[in-house]
Order: structure tokens, then C-alpha cells, then sequence
């Protein structure tokens, strides 16, 4: 692999740069990419952010996110990809990127294919942490917008500094940027608190009603259709369901049941230590260890009853 050094020896010779997202863009790809945009731009390169997936309403109060274009436009000394492990993750952009003759990949996934021409890939919790670091190695100064972007991608893979992930040098860049000017209370609060009135109500009445099998180690959460046009809400309102469920104490394994269409069910897993990736697995879905998902068709009772039985072959007792 190259070096911080060589490469950002070798970035500082471009002309034109299109720094491209991974498809369902997160924080960490868009943070990286926008802060790696003005780090550019203050060294006289130009450089454009790139994404095939439009930009998600949690993102909109950066006011910067405006910038971030769908389609590729004109000539590009170099194609950067930005946060992704594969080549797949850059969407119809592949094709472009695989025949340009000046392409890198910034990443910070164990499992980076190495598809880039000039590849740098650290292991760190976010990939903002590979920015920050080349920032600093280019020797540019870093702003408020750069300071906002970088601790996004230190917030959002981390689930706000909670998972297992987070480092000594997670929490030191956060201080970094803290003092060049992030807002922290900002960026938590779009990117992890902020709701409609109408989540808030499916979430109510999701967590009022759910059931406990296996002495209480496996929990399931379910949303009906019924209960999301009850209460106005959108099936992608259901996101982040799961991980509360985890916090109950003595629950090993959760489950959230969400019925697509009548007889459809789509049920994520999580886990403390038993393999959800082997439950999922039994239904044709996968995942991790301690994270998976599947789609099973029947009917309600029935797939609750087939879950049960596969996650209680995975708990020991
Ligand atoms: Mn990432």
C-alpha cells in the first residue's frame, strides 16, 4: 500500500478531481468527501463531489451538501472513490472509473478489494480519520466546513462514539475538530434524534407490544401495515427500531418483524454474541455475526414461530 506521504505527495499534482460516494450514501462518504473537496480546493485543485444516489433529507442542513453532483461532468485528471470497500459501491460510475487511467480509493474497510490503481486503505473507525490525517499532511488549515464534515464520519461510523470500533484516535480527532470549530450538538441531532411526529407514534406503539421468547433472551418487535398507516408513518421510519430493543436487559437476540406487503415479511436481527448471520442465513438472507437480515413469506404467527426456532438452535442454554 502507499503511504500518507506518497500519496498525498502524488494528490498534489492533480488538476481536476472527482471524488465519488458510495450509493445509500452515509455520513462517513459524504464527511469525507466534502472535507477532502475544500482541503483540495485550498491547495488550487479543483474537485467535485460525486454521488449516484440522490442525497438523503438528513443531510440538508449542510448548507455545502447543495454542491454534490449526480451526473459525472467533463475531464478528470484523477477519480477518487471515497469510503468504498468495492467497486460495486460506486453504482454506474463504476464503468467510468474502472476505464480512467488515474483512479485511487480512500477507504478505511478491512475487506477494500484494492480495485483503485493507487490504493489507501487504514483501518480506522471512519474513514474521516484517513482525511484528517492527509489534510494535516498536506499542511492545509483546517476551517469550521472541514472541521463539520470530518466529525460527521467520526459520529455517524460510530454510532456517536458508542460502538466497538471507537479508538484513542477517534476521540482525539473529534477533539481536533471540536477546536477548529464542529458542532457536534449539530450533527447529533440530524443525524440521530431528529424525527416526525409520526416515527415518534409508530415508535410508541411498536415498543408497547412486544414479545419475549426464550426466557426473555429473544425479543421481537413487529410493524404491521395496519400500524404504519395508523400512524401516517413510512416503512424506512422503522430504521434504528432494533438497536433499542438490544438495550432491554437479558435480551440476546432481537428481531424486528416489518410486513412489506400482506403475507411479506422483511425482519432484521441482532445479537450480543449468537450468530444472526446463521439464523438469517436459514431463511436465504445473511449479513453478520451480530447483525442480519432476511425476507420470509407466510403468514404472521407462522414466521414468528419460525424465527423463534431458528434463533433457539443459536442461543446456548
Ligand atoms: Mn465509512
Amino acid at each position: 500500500m502507499i503511504s500518507l506521504r506518497e500519496l498525498g505527495a502524488k494528490i498534489k499534482n492533480e488538476k481536476r478531481v472527482a471524488l465519488i460516494c458510495h450509493v445509500r450514501p452515509d455520513g462517513d462518504t459524504f464527511g469525507s468527501a466534502l472535507a477532502l473537496k475544500l482541503i483540495l480546493q485550498k491547495l488550487g485543485i479543483e474537485a467535485e463531489v460525486y454521488c449516484n444516489d440522490p442525497v438523503p433529507p438528513r443531510f440538508f442542513f449542510l448548507k455545502k451538501i447543495k454542491s454534490v453532483k449526480s451526473e459525472l461532468d467533463g475531464e478528470f485528471s484523477a477519480m477518487i472513490a471515497i469510503d468504498c470497500a468495492d467497486i460495486t459501491r460506486l453504482g454506474d460510475f463504476a464503468e467510468k472509473f474502472n476505464s480512467h487511467p488515474n483512479t485511487y480509493s480512500i477507504d478505511h474497510h478491512i475487506s477494500n478489494t484494492r480495485y483503485a490503481k493507487i490504493n489507501y486503505v487504514f483501518d480506522n473507525a471512519s474513514n474521516c480519520e484517513n482525511i484528517l490525517a492527509l489534510g494535516e499532511e498536506l499542511d492545509v488549515e483546517f476551517d469550521s466546513d472541514i472541521a463539520n464534515f470530518i466529525a460527521m464520519g467520526l459520529m455517524t461510523d460510530t454510532g456517536c462514539f458508542r460502538h466497538k470500533n471507537v479508538t484513542a484516535n477517534t476521540l482525539y480527532s473529534a477533539s481536533k475538530m471540536v477546536e477548529k470549530g464542529a458542532n457536534l450538538n449539530e450533527i447529533y441531532y440530524h443525524n440521530f434524534s431528529s424525527q416526525t411526529p409520526e416515527r415518534a407514534k409508530l415508535f410508541g406503539k411498536t415498543m408497547s407490544k412486544i414479545r419475549y421468547f426464550l426466557d426473555g433472551r429473544f425479543a421481537v418487535a413487529t410493524v404491521r401495515l395496519a400500524d404504519i398507516e395508523a400512524c401516517k408513518a413510512v416503512q424506512s421510519d422503522t430504521e434504528g427500531f432494533i438497536d433499542f430493543i438490544m438495550g432491554i436487559n437479558g435480551v440476546e437476540v432481537g428481531a424486528c418483524v416489518m410486513e412489506t406487503q400482506k403475507d411479506r415479511f422483511k425482519i432484521s436481527f441482532r445479537a450480543k454474541s449468537a450468530d444472526v448471520n446463521a439464523v438469517a442465513s436459514t431463511f436465504g438472507g445473511g449479513g453478520h455475526t451480530l447483525a442480519s437480515g432476511c425476507q420470509i413469506n407466510g403468514e404472521y404467527e407462522e414466521v414468528v414461530d419460525k424465527i423463534r426456532f431458528a434463533v433457539s438452535r443459536e442461543i446456548p442454554d
